[in-house]
């Protein structure tokens, strides 16, 4: 039996506030969630203990322990944030909205992105002549953005590179930041460089997925190596409050699961929304602030395993065809933390490159390109891109119109 307590780590304090924290449940041993790998290099795979811990004083959900961040943002990595039509449009609206807020009417205005990747967002500033700069450290995803003409360093975000950069390119209107800002653990350096380079009626914009809907949906495979943060609005005012940053305004998004964009100004220089307020309340209402939701939610992560693993396993002795559809960071945990070999899901497809012919990080389940899904249709395909959902059961109509099932985990473990 579970007890509705969780214990106070003695090592890690909280990266926002210093308090001890709580890790409510470990996933166990885990690989890096981008570490596809050649089948014949799996054995000496690097592996971590992935552990998400809940801290009293502040409302921070984060990570005991992260890899460094060069095992997981290097000249190889995995993710290319253009493989989904859905994020272009998505993030062609980010950037229309940035302009409105902080470039329109301004002399020369200068946009920055933190983790701009193969260049989504910025090729929208880079195309209508406004001032930009992508700061990516992954050099290959970098390079992508740079071949577009996109201003791209290949450098991480620190407080230590703002001051440079603003020597060198001034202070930004707007600084910009999609799924970036909850993989960097030092969230003092960013908070703190982004306060330094931003104009006094500068903006910061950026959007995470969201703890409330991680909690609602049971969506736990948003917790994975890079993801050291799950925010809510609580837990960001509390970070960037600490360097005179108010939370300015909040929009929930439908991306990657259920996301949240934050909109943080200097203290005092923009209107607050009452939106802001009423998340703080909702969040409170849904007990973000409290450590029983994160008991319940351990809870509905072993349901979760439970039902998939059972699925599986029945769908395998019933002799069914499994495989899995998309090669997601987040797989890396629901393939892990559930024990799914390929025994039960045979090989993934995918449609990025870099991915394809290697296995996946852990389990080491191949990695076929998308032409094996459609050459040869399963009866039940895994939905491990589940955020993309609509996108892709539009796309793939056929599948479903010659009888072929979708197994999906969030919220539930169902059949679809
Ligand atoms: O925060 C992060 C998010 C934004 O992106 C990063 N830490 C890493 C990455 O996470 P992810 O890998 O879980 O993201 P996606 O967008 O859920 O990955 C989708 C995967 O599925 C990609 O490998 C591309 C693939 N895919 C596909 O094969 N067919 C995607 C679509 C839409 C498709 O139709
Ligand atoms: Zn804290």
């Amino acid at each position: 039996m579970m007890t509705a307590n969780i214990t106070e780590s003695n090592g890690r304090l909280c990266r926002v506030c210093g308090a001890k924290i709580l890790p409510f449940m470990s996933f166990g041993k885990m690989p890096i969630a981008n570490g596809f790998l050649p089948p014949d290099r799996t054995a000496s795979e690097y592996m971590f203990e992935l552990a998400p811990a809940f801290c009293r004083g502040c409302s921070t959900v984060q990570l005991m322990e992260q890899p460094a961040r060069e095992k997981m943002f290097h000249e190889n990595y995995a993710f290319y944030s253009s493989t989904s039509r859905h994020m272009q449009t998505h993030f062609k609206a980010f950037s229309e909205m940035a302009v409105s807020k902080a470039c329109t009417g301004r002399r020369d205005p200068f946009v920055v992105e933190l983790g701009s990747n193969d260049g989504i967002m910025l090729q929208h500033f880079q195309s209508a002549g406004i001032r930009h700069l992508g700061i990516e450290p992954s050099q290959n995803v970098a390079d992508v953005a740079r071949a577009k003409g996109i201003n791209t360093l290949s450098e991480f975000f620190t407080v230590e590179l703002a001051d440079r950069l603003v020597a060198e390119y001034g202070h930004a209107d707007a600084m910009l930041s999609a799924n970036v800002i909850c993989h960097i653990p030092d969230i003092h350096s960013v908070a703190a460089g982004v306060a330094r380079m931003l104009k006094p009626d500068g903006v910061f914009m950026f959007e995470d997925p969201y703890l409330g809907d991680m909690i609602a949906k049971t969506s736990y495979d948003q917790i994975y190596d890079e993801h050291v943060f799950i925010f809510s609005a609580l837990s960001v005012s509390a970070a960037f409050g600490q360097h005179g940053l108010e939370l300015v305004d909040v929009a929930p998004q439908v991306t990657h699961g259920g996301s949240m964009r934050y909109v943080l100004a200097p203290k005092g220089s923009r209107p607050v929304s009452p939106a802001v307020q009423v998340l703080y309340e909702k969040e409170r209402a849904q007990g973000l602030n409290r450590e029983e939701t994160f008991v319940q939610f351990r809870r509905n992560c072993e349901s979760s395993r439970e039902a998939l693993r059972d699925l599986l396993t029945s769908l395998k002795r019933d002799g069914k065809r499994v495989a899995g559809y998309g090669a997601t960071s987040k797989s890396t945990t629901v393939l892990n933390y559930c024990g799914i070999t390929k025994e039960l899901i045979p090989y993934i497809c995918d449609t990025t490159p870099i991915k394809q012919g290697k296995v996946s990080p852990g389990m080491h389940i191949p990695i076929k390109p998308y032409d094996a899904f459609t050459a040869e249709y399963p009866d039940y395909a895994v939905l491990f891109a589940w955020n993309h959902k609509s996108e892709i059961l539009a796309k793939e109509q056929q599948y479903a119109a010659q009888g072929g099932k979708w197994v999906v985990f969030v919220p539930k473990v169902a059949v679809e």
